[in-house]
């Protein structure tokens, strides 16, 4: 009985130690995703942009090369740019991340284009997407839906019913 309780108490510290060393070496090491959100959609979108910070903790330039997930029809590297005044989203073969530097993808600059989605996901839902790189890393990031920073200055005007 002892013997029994004592070996799953180990296992589970082991586990937790695991998670501690997981989270700890996200912090230091590699290419660290931090903040990856989609912004959310009405039912009948499209198209859905993804967000993140990518920080690049290597001493080498690195590029994401794509990404995958099922459920969409196809998944784009794109970003958006002022083309003579007017905002263009163009495909981009990939994003280049600089060593020891981070790139911020958000609304305006640098997303990820989700098409033509099976079902468009609601708000607190999350999207795993897989990240490819050109080092031969890869990862699944989870993709928080939220509502998108452009709704915020409108928000602030309105009276919560809360
Ligand atoms: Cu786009």
């Amino acid at each position: 009985m002892f013997n029994k309780t004592a070996t799953t108490i180990f296992v589970l510290i082991a586990l937790l130690g695991m998670n501690t060393s997981f989270a700890m070496s996200h912090k230091s090491t590699g290419i660290v995703i931090q903040d990856p959100w989609v912004r959310s959609a009405p039912p009948n979108a499209p198209a859905l942009g993804a967000f993140m910070q990518i920080h690049n903790n290597t001493n080498q330039d690195v590029k994401l090369i794509s990404a995958h997930a099922k459920a969409y029809g196809q998944i784009q590297l794109h970003r958006t740019i002022n083309d003579n005044g007017m905002m263009t989203m163009v495909e981009q073969e990939f994003m280049p991340i600089l060593a020891n530097k981070k790139l911020h993808l958000k609304p305006g600059s640098w997303h990820i284009m989700l098409i033509n989605p099976d079902r468009v996901p609601s708000e607190g839902e999350v999207v795993a997407l897989k990240l490819l790189f050109d080092n031969g890393t890869s990862q699944i990031a989870n993709f928080k839906v939220r509502k998108g920073k452009m709704m915020m200055k409108n928000h602030q005007h309105m009276k919560h019913s809360k």
